[in-house]
């Protein structure tokens, strides 16, 4: 498997960057991806990344260690929502995955992970709101926990509920991958989204479309190097 470097990890104590530059110097300095290994959101932001190219630099926010560094005032002033990802990025600050990802596929297109057809586009955009409006806010950490003793059979609910509706579509929609036979931002969302529903336990023998592009994604470079069991904030004791 491929792996991004450890020593790229810093605690977010480290501190912030500078925010008074030019465009241009603030494009040459590496984007800072503020993430958590297991989150499914941030890993969509590091598939990204690296299905570009794009060389970044990650800081860690451990979602669980003393209560949750997100819930920090110092990460709140990064991103108010208290959740991850956050990337800082030609000198901005971006919060919310699926902007982030846009904001890299406006500013560095190639290669595309938005069809050209608009048709296409529209059934990416569909994909990916189901899973980031449909599914994953409902089996987030905050949510689970409000949720308390009944939180597994609830995230297996939801998450079967949008693969109910998600099996369908993607059987109409996909060719090699989740609309056509090239990569998209639907794949992106895609195989976090399974690894979450992996987590919980849903049978995943219901959806064998989604398993299919699933098992075809996970072999790519770009989803292996970015996967959950190979970052550097990964515990030892689950790194790959
Ligand atoms: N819509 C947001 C959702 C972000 C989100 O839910 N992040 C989760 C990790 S995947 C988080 O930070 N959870 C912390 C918490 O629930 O306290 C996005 O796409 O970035």
């Amino acid at each position: 498997m491929l792996c991004i470097n450890p020593s790229q990890t810093k605690s977010i104590l480290h501190g912030n960057r500078k925010s008074n530059m030019s465009a241009s110097a603030a494009r040459l300095i590496k984007p800072v991806l503020y993430g958590y290994y297991r989150s499914s959101c941030s890993w969509r932001v590091r598939i990204a990344f690296a299905l570009k190219g794009i060389e970044y630099e990650q800081k860690s926010v451990n979602l669980i260690k003393d209560g949750g560094q997100q819930l920090t005032d110092q990460f709140k002033a990064i991103n108010p929502m208290q959740q991850v990802p956050a990337v800082t990025i030609d000198g901005i600050t971006l919060s919310q995955s699926l902007a982030i990802i846009q904001y890299i596929e406006e500013t560095r297109p190639e290669p595309r992970l938005l069809p050209a057809d608009p048709k296409q586009r529209g059934q990416v955009r569909i994909i990916c709101d189901i899973i980031a409006s449909g599914i994953q806010p409902l089996q987030n950490l905050y949510v689970l926990q409000k949720i308390g003793a009944e939180k597994v059979q609830w995230a297996q609910h939801f998450i079967n509920r949008g693969f109910e509706a998600l099996e369908p579509i993607l059987k109409q929609t996909a060719g090699k991958y989740c609309v056509g036979d090239e990569i998209s931002m639907a794949d992106i969302c895609l195989v976090p989204q399974v690894y979450n529903a992996e987590r919980f336990k849903v049978d995943m023998s219901q959806f064998p479309t989604i398993r299919r592009l699933n098992q075809t994604l996970i072999e790519i470079d770009a989803f292996k190097a970015s996967h959950p069991s190979c970052q550097p904030d990964t515990p030892d004791d689950l790194k790959a």
